[in-house]
């Protein structure tokens, strides 16, 4: 049964690749799991219809049959679960690979987050020049942290797995703020996610629902 997964009919990132329903469409891509797309608008997120598959009016969200699914890393570990090349195969290497999942989405995003809502939600508020530097603080001690565990590796632990797809889905947040480029070797794990085909085959489908094109990649 195709999946069908909900995104912004009008992106604020003008489909950059920054809204959540990208690691779905990453996921669904290095599975190769086709699928469909709900576009929705701000207003239509918050109405009933919605509102009865994702409680709180967001994007993403993942049908398929009977199955209605929201947040991103669980829609995430659902594909990784049922289809092969997410997840690797000894159950030890598999409770590693979503454990940086969870890393990813705890510990690392939480910091990421802080920054967005102090620079784009609370900009203008008197205290956030003086917050600024304390949350990008924060957010170098866990980037120092990872990128020591990182080292030269290609990716967090073994083949590339659904932990390094939320890792990356999570960095590229702070491509914009540069903070990323004082840790040379998550600037390339990113940019090796990056480079991955099924990775280009979601940014592209997701850019395309903003220029209006078709993919075609
Ligand atoms: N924890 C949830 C998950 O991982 O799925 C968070 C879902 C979420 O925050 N969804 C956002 C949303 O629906 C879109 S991704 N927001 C509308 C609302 O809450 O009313 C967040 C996002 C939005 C826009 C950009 N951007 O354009 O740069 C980037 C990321």
């Amino acid at each position: 049964m195709t999946p069908t997964i909900t995104a912004f009919e009008h992106s604020p990132d003008r489909g950059q690749g920054l809204a959540r329903d990208m690691r779905v469409r990453w996921a669904l891509e290095e599975v190769g799991k086709p699928y469909e797309v709900r576009l929705l608008s701000f207003k239509a997120m918050k109405e009933p219809a919605h509102r009865a598959l994702h409680p709180f009016g967001q994007i993403p969200t993942y049908e398929e049959g009977d199955l209605v699914l929201f947040e991103s890393g669980a829609i995430v570990l659902h594909l990784a679960q049922r289809h092969a090349g997410l997840l690797p195969e000894g159950a030890d290497a598999r409770a590693r690979a979503i454990a940086w999942m969870f890393a990813a989405l705890n510990t690392m995003e939480a910091p990421i987050l802080e920054l967005q809502t102090a620079k784009f939600a609370e900009g203008d508020k008197p205290w956030s020049e003086q917050r600024l530097p304390l949350i990008k603080d924060r957010i170098r001690q866990r980037l120092g942290e990872l990128s020591l565990r990182l080292a030269d590796a290609d990716w967090l632990d073994g083949a590339f797995s659904a932990g390094d797809l939320m890792m990356v889905g999570v960095l590229l947040r702070l491509k914009a703020s540069g903070l990323l480029d004082e840790y040379p070797n998550l600037a390339a794990y990113v940019a090796r996610g990056e480079a991955r085909p099924a990775y280009k085959r979601a940014f592209a489908a997701q850019l395309a629902v903003f220029t209006g094109t078709n993919p075609g990649v």
